[in-house]
């Protein structure tokens, strides 16, 4: 039989299988390999026990979700204050799933800087992002967002105390998922929501419900991939001179020529990001599995070239390998 997880608690396992839950445990082979059961896979089930994960659609660590259809990146527009490189963030780290994304701006109700609303239209709605300002608390606003949800199966993240959950209840009166006030949250330093959960929110509608979290650093890719989680920067990089341009104060950067048509708060993100690879760069070095030997020009352009005799692994790059290493280690 196929199911669909639609929670995890501890060791129970409870299964979509054709509209009835089952709860299950796990195959003990399973528990022993890399890729664990996440919320949103698709499983083989025998007499009550997990025997196979079948292949994902998509998949993203934090939150740890598979087969999503879309990432809803939510923010407060106040309390908490806005954080945009919080945001960019969040929608960095789902571009680098290769996740399609939404943005939902809660609490429309409260006063904010009344600015804020035009700067965010302006950044990234020019980037092509559907935007959507709510307040679950006065319903405004969540017709819209129905209907970016409609037919999908959406996962809701963002920090804790932004209101996710207070947006799949308000989406549908007869959910009452448990929320909290951001200052009680604060005191005692919790998280309301603490598992993943698929909500069905109505027959078309499924929304994953995701505990907040804050600490995604990008201290696992090297520092020249950072630019492609930025589509207003990667679209300059072909031109730049050299191929491993980092788009810091390189001579014939394409990036640094168009920077006034780049946001300064994205531009900033994406340095800080950059310095977070590094850190990774260096651990690679640290580990001798990765050496930078020497420069070659390949089509006119400047190449680091990694020497053969330095790469390790046979077929794959330390760097492939490395990758890999950080999808299959889900357990966090
Ligand atoms: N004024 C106002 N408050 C809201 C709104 N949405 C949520 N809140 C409040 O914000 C607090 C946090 O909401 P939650 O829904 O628990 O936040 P969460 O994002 O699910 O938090 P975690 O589960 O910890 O990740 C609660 O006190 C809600 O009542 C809104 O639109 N306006
Ligand atoms: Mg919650
Ligand atoms: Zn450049």
């Amino acid at each position: 039989m196929h199911g669909q997880i639609y929670k995890i608690y501890s060791d129970s396992y409870f299964v979509n299988i054709g509209g009835n839950i089952v709860s299950c445990k796990i195959r003990e082979v399973l528990k022993k390999q890399k890729t664990s059961v996440v919320t949103g896979d698709f499983v083989e089930v025998s007499a009550d026990v997990i025997t196979k994960i079948l292949p994902r659609k998509s998949f993203i660590k934090r939150p740890s979700v598979a087969n999503v259809d879309q990432i809803v990146v939510v923010s407060a527009l106040k309390e908490p204050d806005l954080d945009f490189e919080q945001l960019n963030r969040y929608i960095a780290f789902a571009k680098y799933y290769k996740i399609p994304i939404i943005l939902c701006f809660n609490k429309e109700d409260l006063e904010f800087e009344c600015v804020l609303q035009n700067k965010i239209e302006e950044i990234y709605g020019d980037l092509g992002y559907k935007i959507a300002f709510t307040s679950a608390k006065e319903k405004r606003g969540t017709e819209y967002l129905s209907k970016l949800l409609k037919g999908k199966l959406s996962a809701l993240c963002g920090n804790s105390g932004v209101g996710k959950s207070s947006l799949i209840n308000s989406l549908n009166p007869d959910i009452n998922l448990r929320t909290q006030e951001v200052s009680e949250k604060l005191s005692r330093g919790t998280h309301t929501t603490r598992h993943c959960e698929i909500i069905q929110v109505n027959a078309e509608t499924r929304i994953i419900d995701t505990p907040g979290f804050s600490n995604v650093k990008f201290d696992f890719i090297l520092p020249k991939d950072v630019d492609y989680l930025f589509e207003e920067i990667y679209k300059y990089k072909n031109k730049c001179k050299y191929s491993d341009c980092l788009h810091i104060n390189e001579t014939g950067c394409e990036v640094l020529k168009n920077i006034d048509n780049i946001d300064h708060t994205r531009y900033e993100s994406y340095l800080n990001f950059v310095k977070e690879a590094f850190e990774y760069k260096e651990k690679v070095k640290y580990n001798g599995k990765k050496t930078e030997t020497h420069n070659k020009l390949h089509n006119n352009k400047s190449v680091v070239k990694i020497s053969e005799k330095k790469r390790q692994g046979g077929r794959n790059t330390q760097k492939q390998k490395l990758y890999r290493e950080f999808e299959n280690n889900e357990n966090e």
